[in-house]
């Protein structure tokens, strides 16, 4: 290993104020006192939050677990109004994070990191940023999101509309009038699940361009309970443990029963009192299997079919809405508002474009095979480059100058999705390769935050100023996701988990599927045998600056 010869500007430069930037601006200047420096490239705080402003949009994990857990008090004095948060008071919320302890001093906003370079002489990182900023930083964590680089598909023609067309993932702050409007949605993921039912109740005329039906789970959405509330208050330590160490990052009890071995009758009530609570306990609360056994699968998938077809009256609509070439979870699990309901308004036409594509965007609207639709409005919920693609956007180089997005051309390598060898003291919070995106993304946050501010601590005690991801132990974690993988129903849809929505971006399973459970253990077993795994370095310098 090199050994320093230079003092950084900082000890961590920070990339995003989202969740996971404003976590970890706190960890490494309020806990361990490190000169910490963000960069967001919106004007304020809030990542997902501040982007995704499209109607409807809100957050599927329910409110009191969609939160942080390091402040206690914090954890007290903030009341949510709905079930679910919105997209407006998770704003709020993230607003009175930075507020409360005041991180926006340490984040430069309006400024997207465009280099990160990692400088081998000295173990530290030169920043660069579209604002024109240089600096150096031991560390650079990462907190851009797993879903922030828009995709908008290249559809022939897309430039010659002369209507307004809008991504869902960066929504206008003011909001969009669509009243009288005719709107063209395409795309029916989350984004699309969630804002076809509001978009229909204020346009003139909707016309829903679908390629892939859903399976999709009521919210059974409304204000939050009062008397609920108060309880998870009284017993948040309790309730947030039994979450870290649950699968997806929510305090639910594991269940031990298969869809298997109870009788037809028994798994109808379950499904069906399921149904009616809402909400991902449909896939946590019912069966233990229908997420790894297909036959176990197919009973669940099923019961949502006879769902569609009782909810949506028209029966030839109700047919193009049931999903039957993939199974239920192998692509994201969605919960909604109405969204089946929404096709009996007289207003709204699903456009089957699986069996009829679109041919082009005209000035006037979209063509496809067999019609055209003249609209005034386009919007794309059509998704991300996920997972690697806010990696791509910049240039992060490290040993001999090798280019992040080179080495994971085949698919993202990381080891435990937090770091990848040739990248010294590179932490991805949330990167592929964690459980992330299928779990609860603040618990995941914040045990990648406490885990990453562990390790420079023990640096700091040990006099090391560099850390590296040991290749072989990288190759095994990457093993042993797909190994995870393999065993799902993942790997049998098109889904942006596999980078299947992108054109020409490997077939790679990115997420951890192990849950967060297993995966904090597996970290706090790292831990333990002093980073079993990473290779650290000493140096004759001052250790990194831990006060
Ligand atoms: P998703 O879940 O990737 O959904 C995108 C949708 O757009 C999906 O229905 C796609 O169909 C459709 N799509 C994408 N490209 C095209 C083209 N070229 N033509 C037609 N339709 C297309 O994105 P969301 O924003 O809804 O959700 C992303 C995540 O954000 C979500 O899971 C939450 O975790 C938060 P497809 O299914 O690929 O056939």
């Amino acid at each position: 290993m090199a050994t320093s010869t230079k003092t950084p500007d900082l000890d961590a430069v920070v990339i995003g104020a989202g969740f996971a930037g404003l976590y970890m601006v706190h960890s490494l200047r309020d806990e361990l006192g490190m000169s910490a420096q963000a960069y967001e490239a919106g004007d304020n705080v809030g990542g997902t939050w501040y982007w995704n402003r499209y109607p409807g949009a809100r957050c599927d994990s329910e409110s009191y677990m969609y939160c942080f857990s390091f402040d206690k008090a914090l954890m007290q004095e903030w009341n949510w109004s709905g079930k679910y948060p919105e997209q407006p008071e998770i704003l709020s919320y993230l607003n009175h994070v930075a507020d409360r302890f005041d991180l926006r001093k340490n984040i430069q906003f309006n400024t997207r990191v465009t280099s990160a370079k990692f400088d081998e002489a000295n173990n530290m990182w030169e920043v660069q940023t579209d604002k024109g900023d240089k600096v150096t930083a031991r560390f650079v964590v990462t907190g851009i999101g797993c879903l922030s680089a828009g995709q908008i598909p290249n559809i022939k023609g897309r430039e010659t509309f002369k209507g307004d067309s809008y991504h869902t993932g960066s929504w206008p702050h003011e909001g969009v009038n669509l009243a009288g409007k005719r709107v063209g949605v395409i795309g029916t993921g989350s984004s699309g699940v969630q804002s076809i039912p509001v978009i229909a109740q204020q346009a003139k005329q909707l016309f829903v361009f679908q390629r892939t039906p859903q399976y999709t789970i009521p919210a059974r959405h409304g204000t939050v309970d009062k008397a609920f509330l108060d309880d998870v208050k009284s017993n948040y330590d309790e309730i947030w443990d039994k979450a870290r160490h649950s699968t997806g990052g929510f305090p639910v009890d594991p269940i031990d029963r298969s869809a298997l071995e109870v009788s037809e009758e028994e798994r109808k009530d379950i499904y069906e009192t399921a149904w009616k609570e809402g909400g991902f306990k449909f896939v946590f609360g019912s069966f233990k299997d229908i997420a790894l056994d297909r036959r176990a699968n197919d009973t669940a998938s099923e019961f949502i079919r006879s769902k569609i077809r009782e909810i949506v009256k028209d029966p030839e609509t109700a047919e193009k809405l049931v999903p039957v070439d993939h199974p239920f979870t192998s692509k994201r699990a969605l919960i909604d508002t109405n969204y089946f309901d929404t096709y009996n308004r007289d207003n709204v036409t699903l456009v089957d474009i699986r069996h009829a594509p679109i041919e082009e965007i005209t000035p006037t609207g979209i063509k496809t095979e067999d019609a055209e639709y003249e609209l005034d409005v386009i919007v794309f919920a059509t998704g991300f480059d996920a997972m690697t693609g806010s990696y791509n956007r910049i240039d992060i180089r490290g040993r001999d100058g090798a280019a992040l997005k080179d080495k994971w051309a085949g698919g993202p390598k990381a080891y435990l999705g937090v770091a990848s060898a040739g990248f010294p003291n590179l932490f991805m919070i949330t990167g592929p390769g964690s459980p992330s995106v299928l779990s609860n993304m603040p618990v995941s946050i914040e045990q990648h935050g406490e885990w990453i501010s562990g390790v420079i601590e023990y640096m700091h005690e040990h006099g090391q100023t560099v850390i590296e991801a040991d290749q072989q132990a990288e190759t095994e974690w990457v093993a042993h996701v797909n190994e995870i993988a393999e065993q799902t129903m993942f790997m049998l849809a098109d889904s942006w988990y596999l980078g299947a929505n992108i054109p020409g971006k490997p077939r790679v399973f990115m997420p951890y599927p192990g849950g967060v459970g297993a995966y904090r253990q597996k970290c706090d077993e790292v831990t333990a045998g002093g980073y079993t795994g990473f290779t650290l370095g000493a140096s004759t310098r001052e250790p990194v600056g831990v006060s």
